[in-house]
């Protein structure tokens, strides 16, 4: 029997299924792929398998556009396949959580082809529904509802000539957002979470779960200077309904079950106060949220893409912040890169072949000491990289291909944008994982969906898997630790040093036993301040980026360059 909070030691592992590894060379990863690398999750220790969308699906969106709920895409396999992989992972003792994207549904769900058959149909309100603004004419600019623009660019409301009114889709205009005041929406997605359950899942990653309550009245938006839409997502996300809508949904699919899961609500704009409520077990609403705030942290005036300087120190007094705002009711989830997002390595570490071993490492030891549920992304554990992208055809992603139209469009010139796209652009974490240094680093025998990174030759799995010293090594053995020493999962933590420029350190407390983690943000050697260490130097070295940062660490007081240290008292 597992305790309620059961995650709260856990690592959880994300695959993106269709750059995981293909099994039938048609160059998209599938189920069968997944299946025949779960050694690789075993070996690396996780408790758990966070599955990204493999729902039916026209794919505008990778599968965050599902056409129907409770089949599998047949680019992934079937059915039977996914239970299959349920039970091999299961075997091994790791549980499987699945996406759930119930924002929004594909356009080509049967509940919109119903929505949108007619104004009279029973499923119109299943959707959000509007006529054009008064006084002007429908499906001519400016007739919009709102001027809220998507996400991927482009108006937020999409014209339905045949009926006369605009639907509302914060993605794509193949992604209409649902109609989660309707009681009927909710008992449907209900109904289909407990199907998912009673085959074997393990809970659910829940996709932009608190965009789901839209206000009753929909109002225009400010718009930003050089913005060409208003920001519509403040003005819905975090609404005070999504609280009622989680609990409800604990109540009407998890609180009755014998079995014990685990829940994430991926929450952009969410804050530490409001995480802290959406996560207090008492409150029955989500187990852990994922927050953007430090993901947010170097997106300027003009979006994600519009960047502006941030170091390890924002970085730093983000994270604490919410370490600190959750210390005594709530949990975090911890991560530093996803399907979304740039690499870690790229990103926040150094991924000059010089330092990309040691602040790959050094990442990863930061996340796993800190107190919350880590989440390690695909290829993070072997210091994958962001993709060299050079032009519009290395691109696939729907929202940096919809945002170099716009741009492009409105007189942008592509080399202006590029910088941003490489920083920032999701396929940077899109790419095949890297497998081995053959042909297409051992993830398809066909053609890539997505280019593999030519870094593959150096960074992969086979050149790492039971090498001492590897970024994977280091990252089994963060794994193991959490699962070892309550410390680690259970611990009270302390930020310290919050001034220094370039170490980052903390300490952990349980039961009288103290952790300190100790990491350097920066080529050069850092001089720990002499309070840091005072006491410490008989502490044991429970873990180090290399044996010789642990004896410069306690012989010198220096940290080198990009090295992490982890001490037990
Ligand atoms: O992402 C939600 C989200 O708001 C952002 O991460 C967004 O995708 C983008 O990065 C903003 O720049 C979730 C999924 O993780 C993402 O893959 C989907 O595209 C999106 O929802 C829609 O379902």
């Amino acid at each position: 029997d597992l305790p309620r909070d059961w995650w709260k030691r856990a690592v959880v592992y994300q695959v993106y299924p269709r750059s995981f590894a293909d099994s039938d060379g048609d160059g998209v990863g599938d189920l069968r792929g997944v299946i025949s690398r779960l050694d690789h999750l075993q070996r690396l220790g996780v408790d758990v398998l966070w599955l990204g969308p493999v729902y039916r699906s026209p794919q505008d969106d990778n599968g965050y556009d599902i056409s129907d709920y409770q089949d599998v895409d047949p680019l992934f396999g079937t059915l039977a396949d996914l239970d299959e992989l349920l039970a091999r992972a299961h075997d091994r003792g790791i549980r499987v959580v699945m996406d759930l994207v119930v924002n929004h549904t594909s356009d080509e769900h049967p509940w919109f082809v119903d929505s949108r058959s007619s104004r009279d149909s029973a499923r119109r309100d299943w959707y959000v529904w509007r006529p054009p603004r008064p006084g002007t004419v429908g499906g001519e600019p400016g007739a919009e509802p709102t001027n809220w623009g998507s996400v991927f660019s482009g108006s937020a409301w999409e014209w339905d000539e045949a009926t006369g009114d605009y639907y509302l889709h914060l993605f794509s205009r193949k992604q209409p957002d649902l109609n989660w005041q309707n009681p009927e929406v909710r008992e449907a997605v209900y109904a289909m979470m407990r199907w998912w359950l009673d085959r074997g899942v393990d809970g659910f990653r829940m996709d932009v779960i608190n965009l789901i309550d839209k206000p009753d009245e929909l109002v225009d938006a400010e718009v930003g200077l050089g913005d060409l839409w208003g920001q519509g997502f403040p003005m819905i996300a975090n609404g005070a309904r999504v609280h009622d809508h989680l609990r409800e949904m604990h109540e009407q699919v998890f609180a009755d079950h014998p079995r014990a899961f685990l829940t994430v609500g991926e929450m952009p704009g969410v804050t530490a106060e409001r995480a802290a409520l959406f996560t207090d077990p008492a409150r029955r609403e989500v187990d852990m949220v994922f927050q953007f705030e430090h993901v947010d942290l170097g997106s300027g005036p003009g979006g994600k893409f519009d960047r502006v300087p941030s170091g390890m120190p924002h970085l730093r007094e983000s994270l604490m912040r919410w370490q600190t705002a959750l210390a005594e009711t709530g949990w975090n989830s911890l991560y530093w890169n996803n399907h979304d997002q740039p690499r870690a390595v790229s990103r926040f570490g150094d991924d000059d072949p010089a330092w990309r071993e040691r602040s790959a490492k050094t990442l990863g030891t930061v996340l796993h000491t800190l107190r919350g549920t880590p989440y390690v992304y695909q290829g993070e554990e072997l210091g994958m990289t962001n993709a060299p992208v050079s032009g519009r055809e290395d691109l696939r992603d729907i929202e940096a291909l919809n945002y170099l139209d716009e741009m492009t469009a409105a007189g942008s010139s592509f080399e202006d944008l590029l910088p941003g796209i490489r920083a920032v652009g999701r396929d940077n974490a899109r790419t095949p994982v890297q497998w081995t240094a053959g042909r297409h680093a051992g993830f398809t025998t066909g053609e890539p969906w997505i280019a593999v990174n030519p870094d593959h030759v150096e960074i992969n799995a086979e050149a790492q898997v039971g090498v001492e010293g590897s970024v994977f090594e280091h990252y089994r053995r963060l794994v193991a630790l959490r699962h070892d020493d309550p410390v680690v999962s259970h611990g009270s933590i302390t930020p310290l040093a919050m001034d220094h420029p370039s170490l980052w350190a903390f300490e952990r407390e349980h039961e009288g036993v103290r952790l300190r983690t100790l990491a350097a943000f920066t080529r050069e050697p850092v001089p720990v301040p002499a309070e840091l260490l005072a006491g410490w130097r008989q502490a044991t070295v429970v873990l180090a980026t290399s044996d010789e940062a642990g004896r410069s660490l306690l012989e010198d007081g220096v940290l080198p360059g990009w090295e992490s240290v982890v001490l037990r008292l």
